[in-house]
């Protein structure tokens, strides 16, 4: 059989990888209906992310690395929402359409989703807030599949995003932000690019799919 160079590194890479046990992780947050165009707190194309990130969707399917999806998860009274002294309109309240995810999105079979904001007393931005559907933290998650690397995607930048991502680097891991599927709210003009230089100051790097594919070791067809 001929393998090319090309080919023998992906195959060296992904063996690697396994060796290794799957290091790297794929994190989407808060792909839900509310959160893109004619939901109750649209970022603006914020549904522009979905098919980006459906390709990275398949690159870490390939690659056999864990898939990890947030979601904004709140009670119909919470304290995060203005009617209730917060800032933001109601929003991915629990069971609503507005909570569900995009439906072009195609989480695969496996995915583990962390639902946050369930309090109503307390404001929850990050991922690290989450829980999965068994109860356990977000870092436990993480711990037990021996994650050290994220690739983080999603919405919003100036909120969600940022809130995982710094927490990711305070809790040590390698964070790459898919600057090619996020999208900010932006509240306040300019929020969007403040998170973006807080990230890299934090730490984190960016990465486009184009360079993802190859460090995975997975060429799609
Ligand atoms: C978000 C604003 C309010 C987000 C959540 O997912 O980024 N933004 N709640």
């Amino acid at each position: 059989m001929f393998i090319s160079d090309c080919g023998l590194s992906a195959i060296v890479l992904q063996a690697y990888n396994a060796l290794t046990m799957a290091r790297q992780a794929l994190l989407l947050i808060d792909v839900q209906n509310d959160f893109c165009p004619g939901g109750a707190l649209p970022v603006p194309r914020g549904d522009e992310v979905v098919l980006v990130l459906n390709r990275y969707l398949e690159l870490f399917v390939q690659a056999h690395l864990p898939i990890f999806a947030s979601r904004d998860w709140h009670p119909t009274k919470t304290r995060h929402f203005a009617a209730y002294g917060g800032t933001w309109p109601a929003h991915c309240v629990q069971g609503t359409h507005g909570a569900a995810f995009h439906p072009g999105l195609k989480l695969p079979d496996g995915v583990t989703i962390l639902s946050k904001g369930m309090d109503p007393d307390e404001e929850s931005y990050s991922c690290f807030q989450g829980i999965a559907s068994d109860g356990r933290s977000f870092l436990d998650v993480l711990n037990r599949e021996q994650v050290q690397e994220l690739f983080v995607g999603g919405l919003a930048t100036d909120y969600c995003v940022k809130a995982t991502v710094l927490d990711a680097c305070t809790h040590q891991f390698v964070v790459n932000v898919l600057s090619d599927a996020i999208r900010g709210v932006e509240l306040k003009p300019g929020d969007t690019e403040q998170a973006l230089r807080e990230l890299e100051r934090a730490g984190a790097r960016f990465v486009t799919f184009e360079e993802v594919a190859p460090r995975l070791g997975v060429r799609l067809h």
